[in-house]
């Protein structure tokens, strides 16, 4: 037991050196003002100031600095060609045909975990789309903002089936395993955790890189891998060898993982512009609407739909975005359905009966109203 104790808070001091590395200013006074105006009887506009705003700089740049993993399966793996693939990858071009006009207007950056979030103290990158954990820490001492979750996932572990794992395998059964993870991530945090709980006795080993842990994983160096389930999903669909079997568990996952879009903190114009296009993206495909049919849909809408595509009442232009901007990120993107499923499917992740189908569908996926 006594030993146990002095491995995790060895563990935990490894942690606080990469949670230092990753840099943690923050003023942390995010205060709401004492007093607030009663709403009058009609709403003002008003018009975005957009100066100094990250909007500002990345619409005079003409290019967006978006922040990936670049091996993550089905959300940003960096191809052959230097090109990007996955639904974070989609979600940058998102950002840039709002904001920019142009989906093909993205600089992809590739990080690992204990890289991120310096990345965007620096200003490297303008936003993040690189499985990241929403979490109380990185929303206030670490100086993150958060948008909307683009896809509900929960930390898992992978065991081969030879070493008598199966699906209904559970924390308390790797007592005694070596299990391999990410460093400056939530998965090492939560794992320890877990185990503990479970009266489970682990060693941890810590990798930078992902690509690092499978090749350790294959070669037998761990008993267990452990990540966010997406990622363990995506990994055993491209990487099991013939002649090994890899089972994932446990069915309920150790832990929430929300990932989404992130960025420094108190941006207001920036974050408006991030979240917005998220929310266009799930509330066009509530609707139905596709790359493929946006223009035929766009040309006869009405309401919430015409006010998305930039037509009557629309309001982009408030936001210091171009009134056709979302209309642009459905052309040039697509709707969140068509990209979570051009994207993940493929690896065998689908929206039906997941916290990541619609609201009306019994999912996690809402969005505020446009109006
Ligand atoms: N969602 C977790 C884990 C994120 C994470 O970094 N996961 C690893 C495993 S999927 C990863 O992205 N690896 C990809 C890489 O090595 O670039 C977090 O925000 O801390």
């Amino acid at each position: 037991m006594k030993s146990k104790l002095l491995k995790l808070l060895a563990l935990f001091l490894t942690i606080g050196v990469v949670a230092a590395a990753c840099g943690s200013d923050s003023d942390g006074d995010d205060a709401a003002p004492a007093t607030t105006a009663a709403a009058p009887a009609t709403t003002a506009q008003v018009e975005v100031v957009a100066d100094g705003s990250l909007l500002d700089t990345v619409q005079a740049r003409g290019t967006l600095n978006c922040g990936v993993s670049g091996s993550a399966v089905a959300f940003s793996e960096t191809q052959a060609d230097g090109s990007v693939t996955g639904i974070d990858a989609d979600f940058c071009r998102a950002v840039a045909a709002a904001v920019i006009g142009d989906a093909g207007a993205v600089n992809f950056v590739a990080l690992t975990a204990s890289e991120r979030f310096t990345a965007v103290q620096t200003g490297d990158v303008d936003v993040l789309m690189r499985n990241t954990t929403w979490t109380q820490s990185r929303d206030s001492s670490v100086g993150m903002d958060f948008g909307p979750t683009t896809y509900y996932d929960g930390q898992q572990l992978m065991a081969r089936v030879s070493d008598g794992f199966s699906g209904s395998s559970q924390v308390a059964d790797i007592d005694g395993s070596v299990v391999c993870t990410n460093v400056g991530t939530t998965t090492e945090k939560n794992i320890a955790e877990a185990a503990l709980l479970a009266g489970a006795d682990i060693t941890l080993l810590g990798f930078e890189t992902s690509d690092e842990v499978y090749e350790t994983f294959i070669a037998g160096g761990c008993d267990i891998t452990t990540t966010d389930g997406s990622a363990l999903v995506g990994r055993k669909a491209k990487q099991q060898p013939a002649d090994q079997e890899w089972v994932i568990f446990p069915a309920t996952p150790i832990s929430k993982e929300p990932l989404g879009p992130t960025y420094g903190q108190n941006d207001s114009a920036w974050a408006d512009a991030v979240n917005w296009t998220v929310y266009a993206m799930i509330i066009m495909d509530e609707y139905g609407v596709t790359s493929a049919n946006v223009d035929a849909t766009c040309a006869e809408a009405e309401a919430e739909v015409a006010r998305l595509c930039g037509g009557e009442g629309e309001l982009q232009t408030g936001m210091g975005l171009a009134a056709d901007a979302f209309h642009q990120v459905i052309r040039q993107v697509g709707s969140y359905g068509e990209v979570y499923d051009r994207n993940l499917n493929p690896v065998g992740l689908y929206r039906e009966g997941s916290a990541n189908a619609g609201w009306l569908d019994g999912g996690l996926i809402y969005s505020p109203p446009a109006r």
